[in-house]
């Protein structure tokens, strides 16, 4: 059940993604007690926010939408949590975000001092922020990219938004190699969806006039599409979290055949709790043991063509 995500050694592939219970300390702290591989924490930001007005998150029939707003305690409370929870000696990330271009390298630049978390994630798709999303903006990626990739030793990895393009693919991959990013992790919610409950003609959330990310079963056939492409272009270089709909252990198996070194797990966290890691990882050493398949190694990006 042994990955490796840019060199760190993580026990099984599975783990949570930033957003579902990971914003307060004893939330981390449950996590730490949980099968998820690595503690991710929250996207943070330089002060803390509230976030949007409830309600903000919906599970939904093939998975949630939310318009979260990026609430969180402000980097250096999780810069605190990640000191104390060394002591769980699992791998812990830190997953950044910035309101400004200018607020990433300020953040980065404390974790990679301060030495406490094993992976740096950089939040380049948040669809709540209020904001364009950096990921489909090549110029200030490429500026934020600039601003971080040279400050410490500790991985450095981009969530990156859902591309459609072809374009995109090649230039993002460009810029990953350019700037030394050691993994991706594909993709965030799909942002600017809506769902309407007809009972009451309105939208499920409430803020943005309804419009949030969308998360969950819908995702993963554009998520998997995603961890494919960039598995074909990047060829190895760089490790890839899957990300979107990881509900099951076939889930699980999909996003590792198509290249995946391990998956996040969102919406199945947020409602079923560490369940969701104890019932999926048993679904998918299932899988292993029926296809006969010893390690990860044995079928990591062996889709086979027709
Ligand atoms: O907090 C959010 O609204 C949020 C974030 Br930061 C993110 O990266 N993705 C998302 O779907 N929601």
């Amino acid at each position: 059940m042994e990955t490796q995500i840019a060199g760190v050694k993580l026990t099984n592939p599975v783990c949570n993604a930033s957003g579902p219970r990971d914003t307060t300390f004893e939330e981390l702290q449950y996590i730490a007690h949980t099968e998820s591989s690595v503690i991710v924490m929250k996207s943070c930001t330089i002060n803390p926010r509230e976030g949007n007005p409830e309600p903000r998150y919906k599970k939904t029939e093939y998975g949630s939408i939310q318009a979260m707003g990026l609430p969180n305690l402000g980097y250096h409370e999780y810069i605190k949590y990640a000191h104390i929870l060394r002591a769980y000696d699992k791998p812990i990330m830190a997953s950044v975000a910035g309101i400004n271009i200018e607020d990433y390298a300020i953040i980065v630049q404390s974790f990679q001092s301060n030495n406490d978390v094993d992976l740096i994630e950089i939040n380049l798709s948040c669809p709540n922020a209020g904001k364009s999303i950096i990921g489909y903006d090549l110029a200030s990626m490429e500026e934020v990219l600039k601003q971080i990739s040279k400050l410490g030793c500790i991985p450095i990895g981009l969530k990156l938004p859902a591309y459609y393009d072809d374009r995109y693919f090649e230039k993002v991959t460009d810029l990953v190699l350019k700037y030394n990013i050691s993994f991706i992790s594909c993709i965030n919610s799909i942002g600017n969806t809506l769902c309407i409950d007809i009972d009451t003609e309105s939208p499920v959330i409430s803020p943005q006039e309804g419009f949030g990310g969308l998360s969950g079963h819908y995702i993963k056939p554009v998520a998997i599409a995603n961890v494919r492409r960039f598995y074909r272009l990047l060829q190895g270089r760089v490790s890839i979290f899957g990300v979107g709909g990881v509900s099951s252990g076939k889930d699980v198996f999909e996003y590792i055949l198509m290249g995946a070194d391990a998956v996040q797990i969102g919406t199945a966290f947020q409602e079923e709790g560490e369940y969701a890691f104890q019932r999926i990882l048993f679904e998918f050493e299932f899988i292993l043991k029926k296809k006969g398949y010893k390690t990860i190694a044995d079928f990591k990006g062996n889709l086979k063509y027709q």
